[in-house]
């Protein structure tokens, strides 16, 4: 098994730049040893929301222990303070826009037994044939990204996230052979475009994988906070906590167009 490339770019233009060449940047240290230990901790104690399409136990299966909860900014100040955290919001913000905000945030915990993931890519809007692309002239913009917050040391076994580089401007799906296993520390984070192929991986492992997941978008693109049609409240306590930048990240936008 290859591991992928993470290359840390001082320079937050180079991390800009490494988005639109290979289609992702890498983060070391983005959260210290207590936040990761906390951010476990609070997921040990998170419980599903069926309403909120939280997945916990997977009760379809029962095969293997599974907890995917979403909205997690709203279920906890630990998961809260990780709407914005130093070096990866400013590539959200750099990416996305200014006005750019948040579209998902989920505490994954994937226990022993969890199954590969097939290759996928989580959305792509633009798709071109790849002598298109290949123009330099040709930049298409980056309207999803997915922040990965890894709070386990990560090894083959675990499960590592599988990423193809430079697959968000190719057609094709790439060969199995491509796959590139994440391999960073506890507390290292990776964000990716949403048209980059990847998967997770079965955890062949005897310990759970926690993974925090923040998806950010341009603005016009909808926030995704379950259930829908007026059920979803945000927690009082939270709209408290919130700075402006976060009240942003959480749809308090200036009016513009449609609004
Ligand atoms: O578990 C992972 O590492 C990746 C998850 C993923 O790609 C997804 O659920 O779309
Ligand atoms: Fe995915």
């Amino acid at each position: 098994m290859s591991s992928a490339p993470l290359v840390y770019h001082p320079e937050m233009e180079d991390q800009i730049e490494a988005m639109h060449a290979i289609g992702y940047a890498y983060i070391p240290r983005a959260l210290n040893a207590d936040r990761v230990a906390e951010l476990k901790h609070r997921m040990d104690l998170l419980t599903g929301i069926p309403d909120s399409f939280d997945r916990d136990h997977d009760e379809k299966t029962g095969h293997f222990f599974q907890k995917h909860i979403n909205n997690a900014f709203n279920r906890d100040r630990a998961f809260f303070d990780c709407l914005d955290v130093d070096g990866v919001i400013d590539i959200a913000e750099g990416v996305h826009g200014s006005d750019c905000h948040v579209i998902g945030m989920t505490a994954w915990v994937t226990g022993p037994g969890r199954p590969d993931q097939s290759l996928h890519v989580d959305c792509k809007l633009i798709s071109l044939p790849d002598d298109i692309t290949a123009d330099p002239r040709v930049r298409i913009p980056i309207f999803i990204t997915t922040a990965h917050f890894y709070l386990n040391d990560m090894y083959e076994e675990l499960g590592p996230t599988k990423f193809v580089p430079r697959t968000h401007v190719k057609q094709d799906r790439p060969a199995p052979s491509e796959e590139l296993s994440i391999l960073c520390n506890a507390g290292d984070a990776v964000i990716f475009r949403s048209e980059v192929w990847h998967r997770g991986t079965a955890n062949t492992s005897n310990e759970n994988r926690y993974l925090l997941q923040v998806h950010y978008a341009q603005r016009m693109i909808t926030q995704k906070f379950p259930p829908y049609l007026n059920k979803f409240q945000f927690r009082p306590e939270v709209l408290e906590w919130a700075s402006d930048r976060q009240r942003r990240l959480l749809g308090s936008h200036r009016p513009s167009a449609y609004d």
